[in-house]
């Protein structure tokens, strides 16, 4: 089960921890206790990432992730998969005993992991209660809702999670980094609006795993684009369309994507959210949190997976 869904993943979240405390600690050397240290906690966020996303592809009826089948799909496991998601959620806070019990920053670091969980969790529920079954209601995708669901279901957990991690290891309270925060929260959101464009665009041999957020009636970066800038005929065509499990319905609301030429309005958002980023990492005060939150944008700025 550990095999199946721990690794194979692209390890940004994992890895960004390392590099955060490498960054944070500039110039000096990372002790060897330092770098197992920040290992453990990578590799926690890799296991809280597969604790979710093992229970997102059971309510997203998803096929395959990473190039396997999801594992709730595989022969014999079914839904025994939800038990083995609670499993990999388990093993975090005994991973973060067994190795900082003793450390002063273990309360705020379990505070950390039980808070960003919990923002995740309310974030796949406004996911999953925007777009109940057989419904389809499109006055709900609009952006301000959009932003609600990514900055909690995916931000928190994907881009604030590892550098506040670091930041613990360096002794720092992490009160004192709110605007940190913030700019983690708008590139999380970016990613998001990446997987949103991935999960129709992108190939699933390449990216692992095969879009369902037509089929599941999501609310969409590309749904809630389109719903803007459609007329009364394409609207009432996404509207007959959208939900539905069905390759020519699917195939008629990526008609309209192309009408309205969403490719090209994603490379304009790209584009913008790019520059305001970095406008706004450059207004940093300290020059170490600049280089970790310029090397994070780094590894997702035009990502095709
Ligand atoms: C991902 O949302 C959020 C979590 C917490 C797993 P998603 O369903 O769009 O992700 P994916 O496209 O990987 O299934
Ligand atoms: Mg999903
Ligand atoms: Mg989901
Ligand atoms: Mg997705």
């Amino acid at each position: 089960m550990l095999d199946h869904n721990v690794p194979g993943g692209k390890l940004n979240r994992g890895i960004s921890v390392v590099d955060s405390l490498k960054h944070l600690k500039s110039g000096v050397e990372l002790t060897k206790e330092d770098k197992f240290l920040a290992c453990v906690l990578g590799w926690c966020i890799e296991w809280l990432q597969a604790y979710f996303l093992v229970l997102d592809d059971i309510m997203d009826n998803s096929i395959t992730r990473r190039g396997q089948p999801c594992w709730y799909r595989v022969p014999k496991v079914g839904s025994i998969a939800i038990n083995d998601g609670i499993v990999l959620r388990n093993h975090i806070f005994r991973l973060l005993r067994l190795h900082f019990r003793s450390k002063a920053y273990y309360l705020e670091l379990n505070d950390l992991f039980n808070e960003v969980e919990y923002q995740t969790t309310c974030g796949q529920m406004l996911d999953l209660i925007t777009t109940p079954a057989g419904e389809v209601d499109l006055s709900k995708y609009v952006i301000p809702t959009y932003l609600k669901i990514v900055q909690y279901k995916t931000a928190y957990y994907s881009f604030y999670l590892p550098v506040a991690c670091a930041l613990l290891m360096v002794g720092k309270s992490l009160d004192d980094y709110k605007p940190t925060k913030e700019i983690l929260v708008l590139m999380g959101t970016y990613f998001q609006v990446q997987d949103d464009v991935l999960d129709c665009y992108g190939d699933p041999q390449f990216i692992g795993k095969i879009g369902t957020d037509i089929e599941d009636s999501k609310c969409s970066w590309l749904i809630v684009q389109a719903l803007k800038r459609a007329n009364k005929e394409q609207k009432q065509c996404l509207l007959d369309n959208y939900g539905k499990s069905d390759h020519e319905c699917v195939a008629k609301v990526k008609a309209i994507y192309k009408e309205l030429a969403l490719q090209t309005v994603f490379l304009e958002y790209e584009k913008e959210v790019y520059d305001k980023l970095i406008t706004e990492i450059e207004s940093q005060e300290d020059h170490a949190v600049q280089t970790v939150l310029k090397a994070f944008l780094a590894k997702i700025y035009k990502r095709q997976k």
